[in-house]
């Protein structure tokens, strides 16, 4: 019996073990769809989000290692931000990608040069425009990039996402800045080689004190004994620590501590010209929106699973002075556009007048997206409807309803 326990057992280390050390296939997505419908849902909404121009989930964009492209859009902070959240404060407007495939080379936020966090608040829009540029090739349909919007206290919230294809060999990436002090340097490289030395140091003496005190001495092995040492003891009695360990001990930290010193005398002569950590916040100036020509009461949702097709009651008031239209339904990263996969009973809402309008938005991106809160403490649905009045002006109209059963 204990053979076979044995066998089997070294079957499943072993298999394990392969398990383990194969490769790993790349993942296909960000784990958005773990985060709950309703704060996708009900925290910011993107829209016009496009890359280089063309709308977001569209064609994949091909660039060379070192090519440029441009991911450009507007995020809201939505009004129903909930209230199990901390207040929103501090954002970071960015981009999600598979592990470092690209670089930001530029960020502006409404305008403005923006590397660092903004100071947010709810019902705010900021209008993004990103420059990048391929870093990693990449292989079968690209690498999947997204922007995000990262807020402090209450996780990064996913904007929607494009294929881009990286062509060409990675060694020809380069990342060159102009420096101050004149010439140039590569942030591909620049250091690479004392960050690998330094690193290599201080794993090699990691490495030999956890060899030192664990293979040849019985504090493993016999885990009972070294358990029965008292706390302030050394253990000299049961034969543990000997006085060659203590000498062992001063002896590495004495090492420890001249490298420092000396890493440190070296760092001060080789970089003489230091900048402090340096932190860039500020509040961006408000974007100038359309003036507001019409209101909204939200009333209920239903959702036809067969059909996958949600739809939403709203009421719309046109305060405004010419027919007002229903152009599309933006929910977190998804935009529903009349005509393709959003549906209305009436789309135009006369000047001065209140209209009951049922929207529907058919897309497999509720379930597959988990969108729909039928599992969840909170079922709400909340989106932005996009309205469009007579004289081009746009309003952007936030709707929060109960998910009837
Ligand atoms: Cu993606």
């Amino acid at each position: 019996m204990r053979k076979v326990i044995r066998k089997v057992g070294a079957l499943v280390a072993a298999s394990a073990l392969v398990t383990l050390a194969a490769p790993v296939a790349p993942a296909n997505a960000h784990g958005e769809a773990a985060q709950e419908g309703w704060l996708r849902m009900g925290t910011v909404a993107f829209w016009d989000v496009e890359i280089n121009g063309q709308p977001m989930g569209e064609a994949a964009v091909e660039v060379p290692v070192n090519g440029e492209f441009t991911v450009t859009g507007t995020v809201k902070v939505l009004e129903t931000w909930p209230e199990q959240l901390e207040e929103p404060e501090l954002g970071f407007i960015s981009i999600v990608a598979p592990g470092p495939p690209v670089i930001i080379k530029e960020r502006l936020v409404n305008g403005k040069p923006t590397p660092h966090s903004i100071q947010i608040e709810k019902g705010a829009v900021y209008n993004f425009e990103i420059l990048l540029a391929g870093r990693r090739v990449s292989t079968g349909n690209g690498w999947h990039i997204h922007p995000i919007f990262a807020i402090h206290k209450a996780g990064s919230l996913i904007g929607p996402g494009n294929y881009v294809k990286v062509t060409g060999n990675d060694g020809d990436f380069k990342h060159e800045v102009a420096l101050k002090s004149g010439g140039t340097i590569d942030l591909e490289r620049f250091g690479l080689g004392p960050v690998i030395l330094f690193n290599l140091i201080w794993f090699t003496i990691g490495m030999a004190w956890m060899i030192y005190w664990t293979v040849p001495k019985p504090t493993v092995t016999r885990l009972p004994v070294s358990l029965s040492v008292p706390l302030n003891s050394d253990g000299a009695d049961a034969g543990l620590i000997t006085k060659k360990d203590h000498q062992f001990c001063n002896a590495s930290m004495a090492l420890v501590l001249v490298i420092l010193l000396g890493a440190f005398i070296w760092q001060g002569q080789k970089y003489p010209d230091k900048l402090p950590l340096q932190v860039l916040r500020y509040k961006p100036e408000p974007v100038a929106m359309d003036a507001s020509f019409a209101t909204l009461d939200a009333d209920i949702s239903t959702y036809d699973a067969e059909a996958q097709a949600l739809t939403m009651t709203v009421d719309i008031t046109n305060t405004g002075t010419t027919d007002a239209k229903i152009t599309q339904y933006i929910t977190s990263g998804d935009t529903y556009l009349l005509g393709d996969t959003l549906a209305v009973d009436n789309d135009t809402i006369p000047a001065g007048e209140t209209v009951t309008v049922n929207l529907t938005m058919t897309s497999d991106r509720w379930d597959t997206e988990r969108l729909v809160p039928t599992q969840e403490t909170r079922p709400l649905i909340t989106g932005v409807v996009r309205l469009e009045d007579g004289a081009g002006n746009e309003n952007f109209l936030t709707a929060s309803t109960f998910l009837a059963r």
